[in-house]
């Protein structure tokens, strides 16, 4: 297949639709519902004192996830940061785990080990975050170095903050990935803020312009259809697995929730969140299908559901032994390799992705 992007570009993709069959374009909405389903509820249950610490969220970014990791192969390896549940869901992680991870549950995905953000299933491809922005980007970069060394055909992937990219490591990252001409991709989610901070006292340039200085593209797509953000990803993961190198995806999107739920945002101004309002990338997934005629409320009730159950399942299942505190704190022996993870795309079906 011809890849698109070339060496200093920093555009708009064009969007090849013939990728996405209509099981494909369901799947998608159905992951973008899942997670905001998964987190609304989990909402409740940290206002109701079953979720400790605090709660991170993704409302309104489900398209960053969702669209990046569904074009990633199963053998491809995710850093998937706290603000991108759909691609826990992509990779194949169950939704009775996740709602166990939130409430520390040892059902969950770390054992009752860490909340909702620094979790990742290893046996799936997916390498729990580390909370020192934008670490994961180095991470990416050794991964993709080690299936250059073992020369295996596959691609790694991370998501990275607009706030990340003001840290000497994104350069670090981004320099090496472009020296080396690795298979790994950068999703920046810009999602106008960084904690308290905005765009404008964040960079003088938008990050998205250095992928030039580095030697490799850097594309913008619209953050808030899943299918841009899909066919990005899928174009810079063939560039990565032709030998072309790294690629930056700048997805554009807006936190439409605080940093958190301690946060009331009050910095935000209203009609800014107004404006994104618009745009919601579910409604607008659901717009596309109606369209198509799909049932959309007979998917949303199907989704909700499944999420009932899934809480259920998580409040059934016991706290952690206190004995086992202390247990996979330290690597005994050798470490597992990382696992491969779902990938649903009918792409892959057809041809095997590595
Ligand atoms: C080096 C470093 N400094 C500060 C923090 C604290 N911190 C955690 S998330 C965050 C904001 C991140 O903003 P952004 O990168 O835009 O990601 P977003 O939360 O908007 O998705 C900050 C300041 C950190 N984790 N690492
Ligand atoms: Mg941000």
């Amino acid at each position: 297949m011809a890849t698109h992007l070339t060496v200093g570009q920093t555009a708009a993709i064009p969007l090849d639709r013939e990728q996405l069959n209509r099981d494909d374009r369901v799947a998608l909405l159905r992951y973008m519902l899942l997670m905001r389903g998964i987190e609304e509820r989990a909402l409740s249950l940290y206002r109701q004192g079953r979720v400790p610490g605090s709660f991170y969220d993704g409302f309104g970014q489900e398209a960053v996830s969702a669209g990046a990791a569904f074009a990633m192969g199963s053998r491809d390896c995710l850093c998937i940061l706290h603000r991108d549940l759909a691609a826990h869901l992509v990779r194949g992680v169950r939704p009775a785990s996740i709602f166990a991870q939130y409430m520390g549950r040892a059902g969950g995905v770390t054992a009752g080990r860490e909340g909702n953000v620094h979790f990742g299933d290893r046996r799936l491809g997916c390498v729990g975050m580390v909370s020192m922005l934008p670490d994961m980007m180095l991470v990416a970069v050794g991964m993709a170095m080690a299936f250059r060394m073992r020369k295996e055909a596959r691609c790694a992937l991370t998501w990275v903050g607009d706030g990340a990219t003001s840290r000497g490591d994104f350069h670090e990252a981004m320099n090496w990935a472009g020296v080396q001409r690795l298979p790994v991709i950068f999703v920046l989610e810009n999602n106008q803020y960084a904690y308290s901070t905005p765009l404008r006292l964040q960079f003088a340039v938008d990050p998205v312009e250095r992928a030039r200085g580095y030697g490799f593209p850097g594309v913008r797509v619209d953050g808030n259809d899943v299918e841009s953000v899909f066919e990005a990803t899928r174009q810079a993961r063939e560039r990565a697995l032709a030998g072309a190198g790294p690629t930056l995806i700048e997805a554009e999107t807006m936190r439409m929730h605080g940093h958190a739920a301690h946060d009331d945002m009050r910095y935000v101004p209203p009609e800014l969140l107004l404006r994104w309002r618009e745009r919601d990338p579910i409604e607008r997934q659901e717009r596309r299908l109606d369209r198509l005629e799909v049932d959309v409320t007979a998917l949303r009730a199907e989704v909700a559901e499944e999420i009932e159950c899934a809480v259920e399942e998580a409040l059934a299942m016991g706290m952690p032994e206190p004995a086992s505190a202390t247990s996979d704190v330290f690597c005994d022996g050798e470490a597992e390799p990382l696992g491969d993870g779902q990938a649903p795309w009918s792409g892959f079906a057809e041809v095997p992705d590595a």
